[in-house]
């Protein structure tokens, strides 16, 4: 009787149970349905339909968690802060192997940091990034890489650039390559990072490279949002023309420093030497730090990573220039170079990235005196991965 009794009890438990699961996944299918219901929503559940690309991440194209991967060939003098690799570009592929340059800096010593930036000279640098080339590496699967040495070495004073050159990245046009960079021509800390932008081309990605000799996006006129710097020059092709990015770094309160808030601009032109038009509604992006841009459908998608107000998402621009946000995400890859097949196609049907090359900043006494790393991230932000997933 007993057990009788037990059988029965644990019976009604578990399918009460049961009746209480099934009840709540009939009860709030407007959470997860696409469709908004036709009753009154909290402001956070109007937000989830009308503010993102999708109601769920895994259901938004734009969503992703990244991962990363130490990459084989570097070295960095055993990590004593005189060497660094950092501020990667894009990612291409081009005779049968993998591209990415950087900021390379291999010093005496290492910087004496920014806030001590009179210390610095012709061989201690002040930055991470100061007193930096732009070197090259090739890899033929993306995770081992052979260091090709440099592209582009700093120009003899007083050309832009003399101090140092760094944070470049690739475009390949009409059959020629151009290497956009910063410019430096005080140490950083001083003046220095109110540098333009500068441009190198070759008729291949081995070099050799030519210095155009010029500023090809110089800085906004006084009292405009990007008067001190135009950093991380990033271009693509879009609409049979050059769209580059950039981040303008203005806030320079001494007090706010570092300033915790960029934003980034665009800048148009039919020559990769310029012209360059920088947009009327500049700056596109109200955050940001390092640019990361990639065609996706018929727009453009952002990493914006680290400042701002709208730090840590990921951002969709059908338009090349209004962008929203598409998703929020964590652990991006600070500084990130994707490859991107189809950077320079002129896609109108831009599909994504999976993988890249960012950097990580070790960590010590002082964030500035460190050295950075270059690492593989993944992620999936291609429609080809959704398109064999579903
Ligand atoms: C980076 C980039 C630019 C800055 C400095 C070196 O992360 O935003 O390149 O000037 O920091």
């Amino acid at each position: 009787m007993r057990e009788i009794f037990c059988f029965l009890f644990v019976s009604i438990v578990l399918f009460s149970c049961q009746q209480k699961q099934e009840s709540n996944d009939k009860g709030f299918p407007f959470l997860v349905s696409k469709e908004k219901p036709n009753r009154a929503l909290s402001a956070a559940v109007e937000r989830n339909y009308d503010a993102y690309l999708s109601i769920r991440p895994e259901q938004n194209e734009l969503y992703t968690q990244f991962k990363y991967t130490k990459l084989k060939g570097f070295d960095y003098n055993g990590g004593d802060g005189t060497l660094t690799r950092r501020d990667p570009s894009k990612v291409i592929f081009e005779n049968g192997k993998y591209y990415v340059w950087y900021t390379y800096r291999n010093t005496v010593v290492k910087s004496v940091g920014m806030a001590r930036a009179k210390e610095a000279n012709d061989t201690i640098p002040s930055a991470d990034w100061d007193l930096a080339e732009i070197w090259y590496a090739t890899s033929e699967d993306g995770f081992i890489w052979e260091e090709q040495g440099v592209a582009v070495p700093r120009p003899p004073k007083p050309q832009a650039g003399w101090r140092s050159v760094t944070t470049t990245d690739i475009l390949k046009w009409k059959g020629k390559y151009y290497l956009y960079y910063q410019a430096f021509m005080e140490a950083s800390g001083l003046r220095g990072d109110f540098c333009p932008v500068a441009v190198s081309y070759a008729d291949s990605p081995d070099g050799p490279w030519t210095s155009a000799n010029k500023v090809v996006i110089p800085n906004g006129s006084e009292g405009s949002w990007d008067q001190y710097s135009i950093h991380d020059p990033y271009p693509l092709v879009h609409n049979g023309k050059i769209y580059l990015y950039y981040k303008g770094d203005f806030d320079k309160r001494p007090e706010l420093k570092p300033s915790k808030i960029r934003m980034q601009g665009l800048a148009i032109s039919e020559d990769p030497l310029g012209p360059f038009v920088k947009h009327p509604l500049n700056p596109v992006i109200n955050s940001g730090h390092e640019t990361t841009l990639f065609p996706f459908k018929e727009g453009v998608a952002a990493l914006v990573i680290r400042d701002g107000m709208e730090r840590n998402t990921i951002q969709y621009a059908k338009d090349w220039v209004n962008f929203e946000i598409a998703s929020i995400v964590e652990l991006m890859p600070d500084a990130g170079g994707p490859f991107i097949p189809d950077a320079f196609t002129d896609t109108k049907d831009g599909r994504g990235i999976t993988w890249g090359i960012s950097h990580f900043t070790n960590a010590a006494e002082d964030w500035n005196r460190n050295h950075s790393v270059l690492t593989r991230f993944d992620c999936d932000l291609s429609l080809d991965i959704d398109d064999q997933q579903m």
